[in-house]
């Protein structure tokens, strides 16, 4: 099953939060987008975020790679306080290849990416012709422009 994920962290050792998503699925990335400094999503005041996103084909159902996601924050010392405010790592399923989900514990694909640029411009640099929805990713990012998303 190939999947995208969207990482993120804007507390404590940013880099070394997004290395250990990308050392947790070594054997299994397929891709791996440059780092992108990005200005905070959602109307929450914070530091600007460090973003990546993550193609990975794992031998696992949705639900499973969602635990081994939720592990990775936990590893983190995630505290789950203000929504959409700082953390020190998001791991986000975006995209599940052939998947739909309205599960609210998994909802798929992610509901709020074609509204994140921090998503989709890092997206898009590893997989050009990327879809969500069945609407081109390259589409949606010129309509929603991608201000405050900065490629490190
Ligand atoms: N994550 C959020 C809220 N806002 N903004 C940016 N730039 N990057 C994020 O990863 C982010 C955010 C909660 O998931
Ligand atoms: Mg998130
Ligand atoms: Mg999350």
């Amino acid at each position: 099953m190939r999947a995208v994920l969207s990482t993120g962290s804007n507390m404590e050792d940013s880099r070394a939060h997004l290395a250990s998503v990308v050392d947790e699925f070594a054997g299994e990335l397929v891709a791996a987008s440059s780092l992108y400094a990005t200005a905070p999503w959602g109307g929450v005041a914070q530091n600007d975020f460090l973003n990546q996103v993550l193609i990975v084909e794992v031998d696992q159902t949705p639900l499973e790679l969602l635990r081994r996601c939720q592990n990775l924050e936990s590893r983190a010392r995630r505290v789950r306080e203000t929504r959409w405010g700082p953390r020190t790592l998001d791991v986000d399923i975006v995209r599940i290849d052939g998947h739909a989900s309205d599960d609210p514990g998994l909802t798929l694909p992610h509901p709020r990416a074609s509204q994140r640029a921090f998503v989709l411009v890092p997206w898009l640099e590893i997989d050009p012709g990327a879809e969500l929805e069945g609407e081109s990713v390259a589409g949606i990012v010129d309509k929603l422009g991608s201000e405050g998303v900065r490629r490190l």
